[in-house]
């Protein structure tokens, strides 16, 4: 029997890429050569950040499936995946915890000032007079912008530190210990750090706006460890750069692997390269459960985890939830 034929998009690093390999006749979509197997690919392999378009999937007539390695799939057009019957899985539920100690060791990162420190140290300006005063994170006011698995991760731990916390989702969560706010406005202006946990795409693309940041005020510091999409990054800057925020800490940007300059010049900022699930831990899980999803497929057992929009029982698709 010939092996089944396989497209791993450019984002695919190798722990999912040997294995993947191994199992499958793999194409690399950064190589030309892919376009000859084009007719024969029956799935496709790609992470959080690729992006999988509905004028690909056309060029893919035996196309099945499509395994994204990351929880996050704003990068595919699920509605066009859909239309054709092709299934969407992702790998929730294993980067939960990772994610969550992220957003904390940012909110301490920018309010201790570590990486300022830091710099501060290895620049020989200690001798020259203190580092200017930090800000505290225990027993500050934490707003959530979304409440699924990984906003309840970080709620749990912020909890620890003696943090008010409340939050904004579509709706509110029953059984949830923490204040509901309709808007993420109302939530800014009753917040000290208000942290993007909240999945991309249309949906949620430019949800922290200039209003939102304004709200959030002089003393406070945004947190994304969501997508890029969800802040309107130039009205971001302009908060910064007016002092209408105090600060932000960033694991995501709008156009990754690029960071406006302004951003990288600021010292009330601490920047991440999009590291939220960069452990190898957490990725060996998540390539586990990539590779799960498509043996799953290619057997005809149920899928491991198919996005929402794509289980068995939903008949409609669904916007995405905050
Ligand atoms: C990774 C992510 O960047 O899970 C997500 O949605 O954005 C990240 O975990 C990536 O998808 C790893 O493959």
């Amino acid at each position: 029997m010939s092996p089944i034929e396989v497209l791993a998009m450019p984002e695919v690093r190798p722990l999912l890429l040997e294995p993947l390999c191994a199992a499958y006749a793999v194409h690399r979509a950064d190589t030309e050569a892919w376009r000859q197997a084009a007719p024969r690919l029956r799935a496709i392999a790609a992470t959080g950040e690729s992006r999988v378009s509905a004028e690909l999937m056309r060029q893919l007539p035996a196309l099945e499936a499509i395994a994204v390695m990351g929880v996050g799939y704003d990068g595919i057009d699920v509605a066009a995946a859909r239309e054709r019957g092709i299934a969407v899985t992702h790998t929730p539920g294993v980067l939960n915890d990772y994610v969550a100690d992220l957003a904390l060791g940012l909110m301490l990162a920018w309010a201790h000032q570590v990486p300022r420190a830091d710099r501060f140290v290895r620049a020989g300006h200690w001798a020259a007079g203190p580092l200017p005063l930090g800000r505290k994170v225990s027993g500050a006011r934490l707003g959530l912008v979304g409440m699924g698995q990984i906003g309840q991760a970080i709620a749990h731990r912020a909890a620890a530190f003696g943090m008010q916390i409340a939050y904004t989702a579509r709706s509110a969560r029953p059984g949830l210990p923490y204040r509901y706010l309709p808007s993420a406005a109302l939530l800014a202006a009753q917040s000290d750090y208000l942290v993007a946990i909240t999945p991309g795409g249309a949906g949620t693309r430019g949800l922290i706006d200039a209003q939102v940041l304004a709200a959030l005020g002089p003393q406070g510091c945004l947190v994304n460890v969501a997508r890029g999409s969800v802040v309107d990054e130039a009205a971001l800057i302009q908060a910064l750069q007016t002092g209408t925020i105090a600060g932000a800490a960033l694991d995501v940007f709008e156009n990754e692997p690029q960071v406006p300059a302004a951003l990288r010049a600021m010292d009330n900022v601490v920047l991440t390269p999009h590291i939220g699930s960069a452990c190898l831990e957490v990725r060996q899980a998540m390539a586990d459960l990539t590779l799960a999803n498509l043996a799953a497929h290619f057997a005809g057992r149920p899928l491991p985890t198919p996005v929402p929009e794509c289980r068995p029982s939903l008949s409609a698709p669904q916007e995405p939830r905050p």
